[in-house]
């Protein structure tokens, strides 16, 4: 096995015999077979709304954190197989990251993939909607195929760069979608508590899993909580709208062994990041969608025109205990386009003032390595007149510490858009900035970046980022293994992009407008 598609891998540089993450190196060949059999489609067949979906579904399966079973990857790949037209495949498909000699080629090849990987995940997720862009497919088929041809910097930059425009479609798809259908997020107050019934924990991103279930559980004596990126749940007005659907528990992704255990009812995980299984819940944890796990039962995709049946998750949650306490108190969000252009007469006014000094984006992933405290201290050390924009996983560091409001405002210090794909709503919020005090460049803003990044629909967004004009974007806790130096400095050039360095020196920078 050879992977360093996440932040955690070993030593910066490489998984090379068992992943951090916990995937073997079985499940690692497995996923490159799969990788290089989507090649293969995308070689030979025209991008149909069928092969679309299947190639988006197939991709989203290989992001971090999602899929542990061979069995399962390999079903993927004879499906994949079969839809391969071997009359028009000119050489098999390289089969590996390190099929490709070339160290800066190879780069943008995965850094390219990577991002097909965050994109295929939103595509996914607005199409359990119902909603669709013809044109991701293309462009997935398009940038699979060229990373089999292609042989220089030259070509694979703007491919590129152009699926940082495919990243930007695919997060306002599902933005359409989850608005559409669930209503546009409102400000949440979301308990931390637990109740005194049985509970189901929904982890993941998938709201119509969340919505199906909430729906059949709705008279079964259960309570349901999110767990992870399941808290932006909350802020939609007909998810909200379930009296059962209690509070979060816990925090970010990586702390799941100790929370699991002590949540003591049924768990579901309906997409990334789910961590390898302890045995104090392996009994009454579920799998969905793109994630699966060996020997953990998994809940088949709905029928056409139907739901997902989570009857089993809901009759284990009714024999278990209720969650152990982990914490008290509540987290507000639901700070997405919407509710923010809503306030926007107050926000500009707050600006003006001066009352608002600047906005930090501090968005993205969270994961398990110390070096993240560096988000919590760069948070407490803000000056008081900053306000924080968020998204995604990275908040569960520092949305705890009570950071308080603007002064005289009312305006929290933290404002949480939703889950990573959310990142569109705070991208749509600079934009709107942008215009509102008549700038012609969006980096004229008083805003800056301190983004977390751990998997690869964290890719996707930076790369969507860069193509929305964004520079001087900085990215932590480490730069990607997969950025060679040279395509690093390429990107430095072009964009000003760096790394997180301590916090009190990149808020020395940041004060400097940096
Ligand atoms: Fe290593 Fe990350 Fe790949 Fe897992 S996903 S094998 S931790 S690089
Ligand atoms: Fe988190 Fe996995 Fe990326 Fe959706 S849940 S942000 S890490």
């Amino acid at each position: 096995m050879f992977c360093f598609q996440c932040q955690e891998t070993v030593g910066g540089k490489g998984c090379e015999r068992v992943g951090v993450c916990g995937k073997s190196g079985a499940v690692a060949d497995a996923q490159d077979r799969l990788i290089a059999a989507l090649k293969e489609i995308a070689i030979t067949r025209e991008p149909t709304l069928e092969l679309g979906r299947f190639v988006v579904k197939a991709l989203f399966t290989t992001i971090t954190n999602a899929n542990f079973n061979e069995a399962a990857i390999n079903a993927l790949t004879a499906e994949a197989n079969a839809l391969v037209d071997r009359d028009k495949l000119p050489s098999p498909a390289p089969l590996g990251v390190l099929a490709e000699q070339n160290e800066d080629v190879r780069s943008l090849k995965e850094l390219l993939i990577y991002g097909l990987k965050g994109v295929s995940a939103y595509a996914e997720h607005a199409l359990a909607l119902g909603y669709e862009d013809e044109s991701i497919y293309a462009f997935v088929f398009k940038a699979l195929a060229s990373t089999t041809r292609e042989t220089t910097v030259d070509a694979m930059l703007p491919l590129v760069l152009e699926c940082g425009d495919v990243a930007i479609a695919a997060m306002a798809t599902l933005d359409k979608a989850n608005t559409e259908t669930y209503g546009a997020p409102e400000i949440t107050k979301v308990k931390l508590g637990v109740g005194s019934r049985p509970g189901i924990l929904l982890s993941g991103h998938d709201l119509r899993d969340f919505q199906e279930l909430l729906e059949q559980s709705r008279d079964a004596g259960v309570d349901v909580y999110t767990h992870s990126e399941g808290l932006a749940a909350h802020y939609y007005p007909q998810l909200k709208a379930y009296a059962h659907l209690y509070g979060n528990y816990g925090g970010a992704w990586h702390k799941q062994q100790q929370e699991f255990a002590s949540f003591n009812g049924a768990i579901l995980m309906t997409t990334n990041c789910l961590t390898p299984i302890k045995d104090e819940y392996r009994d009454r944890i579920f799998t969905t969608g793109p994630v699966s796990y060996p020997g953990v039962p998994h809940i088949a995709d709905r029928p056409v025109g139907g739901a997902k049946d989570f009857s089993a998750v809901i009759e284990r949650a009714k024999s278990c205990p209720p969650p152990t306490p982990l914490e008290d108190g509540e987290l507000i969000g639901g700070f997405a386009h919407d509710q923010v252009f809503s306030l926007a007469d107050a926000v500009i006014e707050a600006i003006k003032s001066g009352k608002i000094k600047r906005f930090v984006v501090m968005a993205g992933c969270d994961g398990r390595h110390k070096s993240r405290d560096y988000y919590a201290e760069l948070a407490k050390i803000l000056p008081k007149d900053w306000v924080i924009l968020t998204a995604g996983c990275a908040k569960y560091r520092y949305n705890k510490l009570s950071l308080g409001e603007i002064e005289g405002t009312g305006i929290p210090r933290v404002l949480d858009a939703g889950q990573c794909n959310d990142s569109y709503s705070l991208a749509l919020i600079a934009l709107k900035l942008k215009e509102v005090f008549a700038l012609d460049d969006i980096n004229d803003l008083p805003l800056s970046f301190a983004l977390g990044w751990y998997e690869q629909k964290a890719v996707a967004v930076l790369l969507a980022l860069l193509k929305l004009g964004f520079k001087n974007v900085r990215l932590g806790p480490t730069l990607p293994a997969f950025l060679s130096p040279n395509v690093i400095k390429v990107l430095v050039e072009k964009f000003n992009i760096m790394p997180t360095s301590d916090p009190e020196s990149d808020l020395k920078a940041m004060q400097a407008g940096l």
